[in-house]
């Protein structure tokens, strides 16, 4: 057997040694900027993000209301894939369809619902404003809309039908693809509309265009089509059902894939990476992992992931490695890779972002995950206690908490993540089912972690990522010190143990 000569280490152990400050080195002046794919020496990689957040491929994390809060802070949320093709290509679409507070797809609604489901549907999504097709789907024919203008609710019964206060498409003047952002501004203004639908050639609708774009671009008539951004979306697949639902996320328009596997150096995944590269060459984006070594990380630099995760058995969730003895304390496996990374950047001119996946437990780890060299961090416990993630919020001895469940575990029955070949089963869990605090909203959360990220960082003399990789001074911490770390000898005053 192989040991190596010193212990895996995990974020708690270390700590940053403060740099050299200067005077502009002030938290607005940071920017957190970071590449999601491989990109060429001296060239942009074509997929980047404005914060280095991503959320977990997990059924108690990622769906498309969390890919939509987080989109909007810069981040991006890989939609779990433990579900049917069809429910996560369903997922992505609305991602990808929403804009500006309307839901125009897979609402579910159609004229048969009723005022309440509307109400309903505004309740969960914060959407004022709805797309009514003859299914519920994003690709039904498209029969109205209803904003909030549309009803009154004091003046209507609840179970008053859609068909009755919807706004009628005949209605509505409406753009075909090539009109141009300034024909369209009039026409809004023309006819007093709050917006706009833009259909395609067969007259389906593909997105809604609001006077806000209108306002911000007025002066500017582009052309409606890639002129309104949407928001980037990713989606988690296995090494099993890719042929089937790789095209199927394809066509829903997901920005970028994610091999979700809770062990990647393994010849699964290099078949689906190949696979990609013959279907689509390099037009679609996949990561794969999780690694958490060199070997590992050259297997999948080697066979074409465009960005390479890490992490093994650090999961909050997780019990792999007390149940199958493997794994490998997630600090070292980042230096580790982050090394391997940085040397293959050397020798071919290829810079592969890794992402560091599992086991933040303080806002501070994601700062020291940075600077031992990761470009992203991957969270599942952090999004899942927000009010965007898909779980209940429980009142539990009046404490409110969120539930959140691994992957491995036997509520998400997820067997593909831990696919070896075998039965298609769960043989024995790897993941556990628990409650984490519930903590409010992302982007209340996201805003004060990020603060302390950028203060962090301005402390060790960095204004970006790349230069706090590259000056950052770590050091390992003894126990004792750690102890120290804390609050200490004194009787905290909302301490109710006390
Ligand atoms: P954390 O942010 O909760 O510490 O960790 C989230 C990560 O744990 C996920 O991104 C995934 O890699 C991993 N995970 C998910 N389910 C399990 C499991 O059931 C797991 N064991 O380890």
């Amino acid at each position: 057997a192989f040991y190596f000569d010193t212990p895996s280490r995990t974020f708690s152990e270390y700590l940053l040694v403060p740099g050299y400050s200067s005077a502009d080195c002030i938290p607005a002046n940071v920017s957190l900027k970071t590449p999601v794919v491989k990109f060429k020496k001296g060239e942009e990689p074509t997929l980047t993000m404005n914060i280095p957040l991503v959320s977990a491929v997990m059924q108690a994390v990622s769906d498309d209301r969390m890919a939509v809060a987080l989109a909007k802070e810069g981040g991006i949320s890989f939609i779990y894939g433990s579900q049917t093709i069809e429910n996560q290509a369903a997922m992505v679409t609305r991602v990808k369809m929403h804009k500006a507070g309307f839901v125009v797809s897979d609402s579910n609604l159609t004229p048969e619902n009723t005022l309440y489901d509307i109400l309903d549907l505004k309740e969960r999504t914060g959407h004022s404003t709805v797309a009514i097709t003859d299914d519920g789907t994003s690709t039904g024919k498209l029969l109205g809309i209803v904003a909030s203008r549309d009803y009154r609710v004091s003046r209507m019964d609840k179970n008053t039908k859609v068909s009755e206060f919807m706004t009628p498409i005949e209605k509505i003047v409406y753009a075909n693809k090539n009109v141009t952002l300034k024909e369209a501004n009039n026409i809004i203004w023309d006819n007093k509309l709050n917006s706009l639908p833009v259909l395609d050639d067969e007259g389906k609708l593909m997105y809604m265009v609001f006077r806000k774009d209108y306002d911000s671009h007025k002066e500017n008539p582009l052309e409606l089509h890639d002129s309104l951004k949407r928001y980037v979306v990713g989606a988690g697949i296995n090494t099993r059902d890719y042929e089937e639902r790789i095209p199927a996320l394809v066509d829903a328009g997901v920005d970028i894939l994610c091999i979700d596997s809770s062990e990647g150096y393994s010849e699964w995944q290099a078949r689906t990476i190949a696979w990609v590269r013959e279907k689509y060459g390099d037009t679609v984006k996949i990561g794969a992992g999780n690694v958490v070594d060199r070997d590992g990380f050259r297997f999948l630099a080697e066979a074409g992931a465009d960005f390479i995760k890490i992490g093994i058995g650090g999961g909050s969730i997780c019990i792999t490695r007390e149940q199958k003895g493997i794994g490998r304390g997630q600090a070292t496996s980042v230096i580790d890779v982050a090394k391997a990374r940085d040397e293959y950047f050397e020798e071919t001119g290829i810079y592969i972002p890794i992402c560091s996946d599992g086991g933040i437990v303080y806002d501070h780890h994601i700062t020291l995950a940075l600077a031992m060299g990761a470009d992203f961090v991957m969270l599942g416990r952090y999004f899942s206690r927000f009010d965007e993630s898909p779980t209940n919020k429980v009142n539990i001895n009046g404490v409110y908490m969120k539930e959140y469940w691994g992957e491995g575990s036997a509520r998400a029955r997820n067997w593909q993540r831990y696919d070896l070949g075998g039965d298609k089963k769960l043989s024995f869990e790897e993941g556990v089912d628990s409650y984490v605090p519930y903590a409010g909203s992302l982007k209340d959360n996201v805003g004060m972690t990020l603060s302390k990220v950028r203060s962090t960082m301005c402390n060790c003399g960095a204004l970006s990522i790349p230069e706090l990789q590259k000056n950052a001074k770590l050091t390992l911490v003894s126990s004792t010190s750690i102890v120290e770390g804390g609050a200490h000898d004194v009787m905290l005053k909302d301490n109710r143990n006390l």
